[in-house]
């Protein structure tokens, strides 16, 4: 029997065991196959409805040597979702918040419920979920925790580790680690759920995670500032941490290109403040007293002004204003500049004005003519840099522009990847941000939870020349 007879037969299996609408195939898993990235051709997609059936289904193909991909919201930007030759696993079927409790601050929510849906519960009930995404209305929770995403209020509530205490997983073998822990404090041995918390799905996959709660905060303060050098927006961002004690909750930085693209049409928001400034960053602080932390957020800019680290503030006076400010952010585009390659990237602050003028000189220098903007999550040192192509520029074009901005990044001992990944786009340059030793714990991992390699295969880890194996 063919490799497709016997996909075929697993099929029927499954669909007689779990009901006709538990796998995909043909155009309809190929309708499932869109994206923020590519998403590939799927021999099939499947749609469990528990972790069980997650578990059953996944080694009715493992067994037979059969690679799977799971997939979330799809908003993924390097290429981790693509299912090629694979199955894919969707959670459309398992999107329920089961639990929420405000006494110990925990929520349970299974894989495929959107960030946005987590969110909106915990607000329904007092609480408050931090991970702030522009893609939350899509991304999953699987897919978050997958991914380890950040975020607009990392600076202050981290990134998704930081808000699951506990997972349930499925590995390669079918069998399945219920670590749904529900504690802040559990040193009892090497911590499980960070394994698969960034792992993009290449150590198992993510069927229910134990999230961090936190109260709602009723107040927020944001205000948008203009500066006129980076030194200033590095100052800026320890005065207003120090001043604030904790309370900041953005720091976002829009160089001026960036700006003027995101509030001049066709973006849709309009300028709040006036361009001419080199930067403009979005700051939000928040906390449990509307009147007194607006009263201390306002003194904290009035002093750091006087200073002149500021050159020119306008602080939100309403719900939506503050809107109007975060919608810079969310909803300006950089449509000039399309099509565009984007590569994110992290760096010590302090090295972020010498690195920025390197890479726009090497860029000109290898691309006369292009583009290039930038627009920041400064408070994590995240930059997602932006380069214009040519409309008939290739996918090679492509490569070598994100390959450059990578080289620069590392020599100035950054990350090549902040907070979108590796997945396939990045997995050959993992060695410019992660020593020889690193990547081999890390396959040692890889060896010792999946040792068929058929856990999304060929993402994350680099190919080992000759070998089929991780
Ligand atoms: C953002 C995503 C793309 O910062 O990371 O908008
Ligand atoms: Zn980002």
């Amino acid at each position: 029997m063919g490799e497709a007879d016997d996909i075929t037969v697993m099929v029927a299996a499954l669909r007689g065991k779990f009901g006709a609408a538990s796998v995909l195939t043909g155009e309809d898993a190929q309708a499932q196959a869109h994206g923020w990235s590519d998403f590939g051709t799927p021999l099939a997609v499947v749609r469990p409805r528990s972790t069980a059936e997650t578990a059953e289904m996944l080694l009715a193909f493992t067994e037979k040597g059969v690679p799977i991909v799971p997939w979330g919201g799809k908003t993924g930007l390097v290429g981790g979702g693509s299912a090629t030759g694979a199955v894919a696993i969707s959670f459309d079927r398992m999107a329920v918040v089961e639990m929420i409790d405000s006494v110990d601050r925990i929520m349970l929510v299974e894989a495929g419920c959107t960030v946005q849906a987590a969110s909106e519960a915990a607000e329904a009930k007092g609480m408050f979920f931090p991970l702030d995404l522009g893609s939350g209305g899509s991304a999953t929770i699987g897919g978050v925790v997958s991914t380890n995403a950040g975020g607009l209020r990392v600076l202050r509530f981290g990134m998704m580790r930081e808000q699951v205490l506990g997972l349930e997983v499925v590995l390669a073998d079918g069998s399945i680690v219920s670590a749904l822990h529900p504690l802040m404090k559990n040193n009892t041995g090497y911590d499980i759920k960070q394994l698969f918390i960034g792992a993009e799905g290449t150590l198992g996959v993510v069927t229910r995670a134990m999230l961090r709660l936190r109260p709602a905060l009723p107040s927020r303060s944001t205000a948008l500032l203009g500066l006129n050098s980076f030194a200033h927006v590095a100052t800026l961002l320890v005065e207003l941490e120090r001043r604030l004690g904790g309370m900041l909750s953005t720091y976002e930085l829009m160089w001026a290109e960036t700006y003027r693209m995101a509030t001049s049409p066709p973006s849709r928001p309009r300028p709040i403040l006036p361009n001419g400034y080199g930067y403009y960053v979005l700051v939000e602080a928040m906390g449990g007293d509307q009147d007194a932390d607006r009263e201390r957020f306002e003194a904290a800019l009035a002093e750091i002004m006087e200073s002149g680290i500021i050159a020119d503030a306008v602080v939100a006076q309403s719900e939506r204003e503050a809107d109007d400010m975060w919608s810079v952010r969310h909803d300006g585009e950089l449509t000039e500049l399309a099509p565009f390659v984007a590569v994110d990237v992290s760096l010590r602050v302090s090295v972020i004005a010498e690195y920025v003028d390197t890479l726009r000189a090497e860029i000109e220098a290898l691309w006369p003519g292009s583009r290039t903007a930038l627009v920041g999550h400064i408070g994590d040192g995240n930059i997602h840099v932006v380069v214009s192509l040519e409309k008939d520029d290739t996918a090679d074009r492509r490569k070598a522009i994100s390959e450059a901005v990578m080289n620069c990044t590392a020599r100035f001992q950054g990350s090549i990847s902040a907070e979108h990944g590796i997945g396939l786009d990045k997995r050959n340059y993992l060695s410019m941000s992660r020593s020889a030793a690193e990547i081999e714990v890390m396959r040692a991992i890889k060896r010792a939870l999946d040792p068929r390699n058929l856990m999304n295969p060929g993402k994350v880890l680099p190919p080992v020349p000759g070998k089929v194996c991780a």
